[in-house]
């Protein structure tokens, strides 16, 4: 079981100018995520193993802590330290509000997979991640994982561009003990999926029409974004339906804390949530026994109001018409 802080979140000044997204809407509410422990670990694998110093029968010299140590100052984009892909850097939160920030390139479209260790590797720090490109549209912040308080990001990336990771505790205190390790590397896609969104989809009306099961990724690519899909649910025997949704995003690496509304086919909202069989799981689940056949409208959107090109999601559609229903 992780370790779970009680003290609430505050945002010093400095990050408050670094990160342009508003107060605790930023935090997830400022609550702080109780993570379940349970086991499901789908996306852990770890990023490159650090190679080590050159195997050589005269060094005897300790090996360095890492392939890119911080050089402080490093608490603004301007002071940024650059770092390689791959590589791993590691420093120490061990000043008030101390922000570390990295520098990276990515040099072509793809997944980009960001990770920082802290409670993985002995930290007091219970760490959370910022990153955010140089023109400053992708942006995305991170705590937690389901099963770990170590921030990790797995994110589609267009092009190639500047990065920058900014590193710091999430409730801001410090300590020589606030240590942390980051590495981010190019990745596979964590996820698949049938079809993609296509905007614009704001509203039901013109909402994405489907054939379930299916399996369709999305973007909330600004906070205000509204995704609608609809889907025909058919006229049975018995005049039931069953309706399975769920959402895969937060878990395999996208910052995104959805939430899910599903809608008859008057535009009636039936049933909506904000969280899976847990409520510490920030991917949706819905499942709803339809009793009216016709055109039925999915709505997805950012729970906490954050949303970028990297709040990413795959959402699952399955319409049972031959279900037990239980009556
Ligand atoms: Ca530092
Ligand atoms: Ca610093
Ligand atoms: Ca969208
Ligand atoms: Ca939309």
């Amino acid at each position: 079981m992780p370790r779970i802080p009680a003290r609430s979140a505050v945002l010093p000044a400095a990050l408050a100018l670094a990160l342009p997204l508003e107060g605790c809407a930023l935090f997830r509410g400022c609550v702080n995520p109780d993570l379940p422990s349970d086991s499901d670990k789908p996306n852990q694998d770890s990023p490159p193993a650090d190679t080590g110093p050159e195997d050589t029968a005269v060094d005897t010299a300790p090996p360095p802590p890492c392939d890119a140590p911080e050089v402080e100052p490093n608490n603004t984009q301007a002071d940024a330290q650059a770092i390689e892909l791959d590589d791993w850097a590691c420093g120490v939160l061990d000043e008030p509000a101390d922000l570390d920030t990295l520098r990276f390139e990515t040099t072509e479209g793809g997944w980009l997979r960001a990770w920082a260790r802290g409670a993985d590797i002995g930290s007091s720090a219970d760490l959370q991640l910022y990153l955010v490109d140089e023109g400053n549209d992708n942006r995305a912040l991170t705590l937690a994982q389901r099963d770990s308080t170590d921030p990790l990001l797995v994110v589609p990336v267009d092009e190639a561009d500047t990065w920058y990771a900014v590193i710091s505790d999430q409730y801001y205190t410090y300590s020589d003990d606030h240590i942390w390790e980051f590495a981010a590397s190019m990745a596979k896609a964590p996820v698949d999926w049938d079809v993609s969104e296509e905007e614009p989809n704001g509203s039901m009306d013109e909402g994405n029409l489907l054939e379930p099961p299916v399996r369709v990724y999305g973007v909330l690519s600004e906070g205000s974004d509204r995704d609608w899909f609809r889907f025909e649910v058919p006229d049975t025997p018995s005049g039931k339906a069953a309706i399975t949704i769920r959402v895969d995003a937060w878990r395999y690496g996208s910052p995104l804390d959805a939430r899910v509304k599903l809608y008859d086919p008057s535009g009636q909202k039936q049933t909506g949530s904000g969280h899976g069989e847990t409520t510490t799981d920030f991917d949706p689940l819905v499942e709803w026994t339809a009793t009216e056949p016709g055109e039925w409208g999915v709505l997805i959107y950012s729970d906490d109001g954050v949303g970028s090109p990297l709040y990413w999601y795959v959402i699952d559609i399955e319409v049972d018409a031959d279900a037990d229903t239980g009556g």
